[in-house]
């Protein structure tokens, strides 16, 4: 039987440190900042922050090109800061979950320098490093996921070493024992420190072979996993959530599964690729399809009915902001943003919600290139012009979908650029910061963060919400989402309209009847009729 533990209904914040309070007026977010948040953190009733990179870094990929595993950034603060964070938090029943990034560092690491430089030093080994083929290029042709080859020649040491994000982030040689052993100490420096758990960077990576040229999923992740969980985890009251690009429902409880001793949840992105061109990637992405994206949704449901836990969330720091990828950000904005929240909180799971997302912020309009800031969308704006892309066609496709739409400040109030900083942010506010922002959301009669109080709270009282089993209905509705959740006797249905037209259905007999409303974007209803008919983007949950 399932032996219950503190994440399993509690709901997770991420806070991407750089855009969400600016403490000192420098324009960047820092731990201070955070600190000072803390009040809205606790009314909104969540368990713990998911702290994005706060490590020493040249930034050269807003902190996840880390540079001393165990120092802060100035520009976020200081380790005093950060154990203040810690302490602060830990008063207000909110856990620390760090970001650990260790698939690659940053190549101003000591490491690194030191790799670089010599061939005969222990260090090197800590990269993957291979001799140039026969004509002095690269060892081979793959290509690095920001963009370039994943090859980058060194000089000094005569070989290439293997990048799989830009050439600022070396891959560290995960087949080095010592280097596993220097990870593994590092995660109990910070587990010592008080911090309530880590999500893992792109961790599926970890056990690649490069020269088999298997990167994802490697021969080696599922035991080096083991390993880290025996020589840090194991006896230890913690959460990890492993991200993964990869991971599918035929590999997803090879890390979650419960007699796997390697991670709590994976952060999986099928529902999320589903809005990816197949071949032209994200900054050509599909009309939405609804289908599709239940059929991603609801098969990791089943695959957690009786093992494995899901991490469930619709936004992170990669991605753009969800009212606007999935739903509306004008008209219908407000009950849209409640109902993506609805229908992601009441699936089982341990949901997320990112920075911004609790009072519907709403992807930026850019006009131009150089409001951009992220290095993914700048790179792929300069390989595809070069290959012919119309600018125009790819600023309307990062107008959808570039990162930098996750990352412009948190809008607090409707003072200047949002009420995040008094001094000039390092990427620009988005301009309905007036509309659109805490002290104005949080003042209004249909608020969307009362909303999402509500489904926090809700978790944490609800065994169905929390354990019951998840039942899809109306699956092949393009317009509808529908579920059910059963534990015992007990049942809860959700129903949502994902289109800003009103949408009538006849609902089966075995849905119909008294039920008590739980929570709803317009007007309740204390029955459930025959005939439906729901109000664009409306939702509607029950207890039957
Ligand atoms: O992202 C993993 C990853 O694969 C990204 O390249 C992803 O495909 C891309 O962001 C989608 O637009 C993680 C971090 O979340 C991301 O911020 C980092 O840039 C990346 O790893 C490298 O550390
Ligand atoms: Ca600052």
């Amino acid at each position: 039987e399932r032996t219950e533990r503190w994440w399993h209904r509690a709901t997770g914040y991420q806070v991407y440190p750089r855009s969400f309070a600016d403490s000192n007026g420098d324009g960047m977010g820092d731990i201070p900042g955070v600190i000072s948040k803390l009040g809205h953190l606790s009314d909104l009733g969540i368990g713990f922050i998911w702290l994005s990179p706060v490590y020493a870094s040249p930034m050269i990929d807003n902190g996840y090109d880390i540079a001393d595993y165990r120092n802060i950034a100035p520009e976020f603060g200081t380790l005093d800061d950060m154990d203040r964070l810690i302490a602060e938090a830990r008063e207000r029943g909110i856990g620390i979950v760090m970001d650990l990034v260790v698939n690659h560092s940053s190549s101003l690491h000591h490491w690194f320098q030191a790799a670089r430089a010599a061939r005969d030093c222990p260090e090197h080994d800590y990269y993957i490093w291979r001799d140039p083929a026969p004509d002095g290029g690269p060892p081979d042709d793959a290509r690095a996921a920001f963009g370039g080859p994943a090859w980058t020649f060194v000089p000094e040491v005569g070989q290439y070493y293997f990048h799989f994000f830009s050439p600022a982030q070396p891959d560290l040689n995960w087949q080095n024992p010592a280097l596993r052993a220097e990870i593994h100490d590092m995660m109990r420096w910070w587990l010592d420190r008080g911090i309530a758990g880590f999500r893992m960077d792109v961790i599926s990576l970890i056990g690649k072979d490069v020269d088999g040229r298997i990167y994802e999923e490697g021969p080696y992740l599922h035991p080096f996993l083991q390993e880290m969980h025996r020589e840090v985890l194991a006896g230890r009251d913690v959460l990890t959530i492993g991200e993964s690009w990869s991971v599918s429902t035929d590999t997803g409880l090879l890390y979650c599964g419960r007699d796997r001793d390697e991670l709590d949840m994976v952060f999986e992105f099928s529902h999320i690729r589903e809005g990816w061109h197949p071949e032209l990637g994200k900054f050509a992405p599909k009309p939405f399809d609804l289908v599709a994206f239940k059929r991603a949704l609801f098969s990791w449901q089943d695959l957690t009915r009786d093992d494995g836990w899901h991490a469930l969330f619709l936004s992170n720091h990669d991605l753009p902001r969800q009212v606007s990828f999935y739903a509306d950000d004008r008209t219908h904005r407000r009950p849209a943003a409640k109902t993506l929240a609805t229908v992601l909180h009441l699936l089982k799971g341990t949901p997320f919600v990112y920075q911004g997302e609790e009072i519907g912020m709403t992807n930026a309009r850019f006009e131009r290139i150089d409001q951009y800031r992220d290095l993914e969308t700048l790179n792929h704006f300069e390989e595809q012009i070069a290959q012919g892309v119309s600018p125009d066609v790819f600023l309307a496709g990062a107008n959808r979908n570039s990162r930098d739409h996750s990352r412009t400040p948190m809008q607090w109030s409707a003072a200047p650029h949002g009420g995040f900083t008094t001094g000039t942010p390092w990427i620009e506010a988005n301009p309905n910061f007036a509309q659109v922002n805490v002290e104005r959301d949080m003042a209004h009669p249909d608020s969307i963060f009362a909303h999402y109080r509500r489904l926090i709270a809700l978790r944490k009282d609800s065994d169905l919400v929390t354990f019951g089993h998840t039942v899809q209905r109306f699956d092949d509705d393009p317009d509808i989402l529908a579920f059910e959740r059963r534990l015992g006797e007990e049942r809860l249905l959700v129903i949502a309209n994902f289109t800003a037209r009103p949408q009538e259905r006849a609902l089966p007999d075995d849905l119909t009847g008294p039920a008590s409303c739980l929570l709803c974007t317009h007007a309740p209803y204390n029955a459930i009729p025959p005939r439906l008919t729901l109000a664009p983007y409306e939702s509607l949950a029950w207890t039957l």
